[in-house]
């Protein structure tokens, strides 16, 4: 092929969009056929997502995108670690939500009496974050019922193939997969007392899962495959993300900013372990050596608790407003569930001693500079952690718009930040899709060269 239409349905915790990627061995042209709201729906037993009601966007979408012209295929892509319970192909209940408070603190615990910190990291390589699949699976009283678990992405792909598969970038953030072999670890779901039949054969990027299946393709317009991206949006991002030397750290910046490195081999040391680096897979075997830092999570509910939607216009202002403003720690647990941030930004600072930001903008400053500490500190410790020195700082995804932040990261890490392409997981999905068909790659370097030749990235120099 010379060149495709590739659709991205990308499912993100506060929005989700079906993109169109037009992808040739010299152009890359994205544009959005539909947007759709997202977010935790809270029911008696705790936070859920509403997955039917995300395919059913999904697909009216693509409908709208094969108006347009016809599709080559489509790849899906969300964020990572939440699973739905089937039973015969049937969703038994909507997904779980990983902000869910109460989950969070039953299944770390369960599995801490099963397998300690130290070997649980020296064999699936993560960071210990309280929702990650193999905690929310210990606190899940409702496996008995079901015979498959699969992720958000995959759900989305068996409800418009039929067909059930793991896709392995996002089976990475399981902690269920060996960080070495990257097959799935049956001897820890044995132990963990997990039954090893609920989980689906993995799959790589590239994959073609199989095609819509007609009561999809009959409102879609066309038959089209669907084809398995770094379906973890995270994996799609860095694909994304121009990356050109060894000296290049990254920062996918959206509700979470993931700060690392990629690598080839997995750091799997104690010092790794304890500043909470993971080892997530990444398309073509790579390592995304990386931690979660609180990212635009801590904007998004604060404005929602105010009733505010000018989003820019508190930046603007917070961004003139120079009075000192305290750094808060905003790795600390108490900033991961839905809820008033002012006000636990309050609590925080009278339990450190520090004074409180006063005001809205004050507050919106505190949380833009204190993000941009925590990602320094990350990407500071990634690169000693992997022995790397680092040149140039590339932050992609939605917060590469936020000129404010990127300014503050150069800042405070006192790197060049290289902001864009704001779609790079779209980007990074269509991609995978394009390079299946034949149109582009082999190589990473070959997708992320096309992404350089085809995106203007805008340049935060560091203030002394
Ligand atoms: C980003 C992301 C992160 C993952 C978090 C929870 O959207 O996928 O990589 O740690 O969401 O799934």
């Amino acid at each position: 092929h010379r060149s495709g239409r590739f659709a991205a349905v990308d499912l993100g915790a506060s929005s989700g969009r079906v993109m169109v990627g037009e992808v040739g061995p010299d152009t890359l042209r994205l544009e959005a056929a539909a947007r759709f709201p997202n977010g935790p729906v809270p029911a008696d037993d705790g936070l859920h997502w509403d997955v039917d009601a995300l395919v059913e966007h999904a697909v009216a979408g693509l409908a709208t995108a094969y108006a347009a012209g016809p599709l080559t295929s489509v790849g899906i892509d969300s964020w990572a670690v939440d699973y739905g319970r089937l039973r015969a192909g049937r969703l038994l209940a909507q997904p779980f939500c990983y902000r869910d408070e109460r989950r969070n603190q039953v299944g770390p615990a369960r599995v801490a009496e099963l397998i300690g910190d130290e070997e649980l990291y020296r064999r699936n390589g993560l960071q210990h974050l309280s929702f990650n699949t193999l905690y929310q699976l210990a606190a899940d009283d409702g496996l008995d019922e079901a015979d498959q678990v699969l992720l958000v992405p995959d759900l989305v792909a068996a409800a418009l193939s039929a067909n059930a598969v793991t896709e392995r970038t996002n089976a990475s953030t399981t902690g269920l997969l060996d960080v070495t072999t990257r097959d799935w670890d049956t001897e820890l779901m044995v132990r963990l007392g997990l039954d090893v039949t609920l989980f689906a054969d993995l799959v790589d990027p590239g994959h073609e899962i199989g095609h819509l299946i007609p009561t999809v393709s009959d409102r879609v317009g066309g038959r089209i495959p669907v084809v398995a991206v770094g379906s973890h949006d995270t994996a799609s991002a860095i694909v994304g993300t121009p990356l050109s030397s060894d000296d290049a750290a990254y920062v996918s910046l959206g509700t979470w900013a993931l700060a690392g490195l990629e690598l080839d081999q997995p750091v799997l040391t104690e010092d790794a372990r304890r500043t909470n680096f993971t080892n997530e897979g990444g398309v073509d075997g790579t390592v995304r050596f990386l931690t979660n830092v609180m990212g635009t999570w801590l904007l998004s509910e604060t404005l929602r608790t105010w009733g505010e939607t000018d989003l820019a216009g508190m930046l603007r202002a917070a961004e003139a407003y120079d009075v000192p403003v305290p750094v808060v720690d905003v790795q600390d647990e108490m900033f991961l569930p839905p809820g008033d941030m002012q006000a636990r930004i309050g609590q925080w600072c009278h339990e450190h001693g520090v004074a409180p930001p006063r005001g809205r903008v004050a507050a919106i400053r505190c949380i833009v500079l204190s993000i941009a500490a925590a990602v320094a500190t990350a990407i500071e410790r990634a690169a000693s952690l992997a022995g790397r020195s680092i040149g140039v700082v590339h932050v992609v995804g939605g917060g590469a718009q936020n000129s404010f932040l990127c300014q503050a990261i150069a800042d405070r890490s006192g790197l060049p930040v290289l902001a864009g392409p704001v779609e790079a997981t779209a980007i990074g999905n269509v991609l995978v899709q394009a390079r299946a068909a034949g149109v582009v790659g082999p190589t990473l370097a070959d997708l992320r060269a096309l992404v350089a030749r085809t995106h203007d990235l805008a340049r935060f120099a560091p203030h002394a």
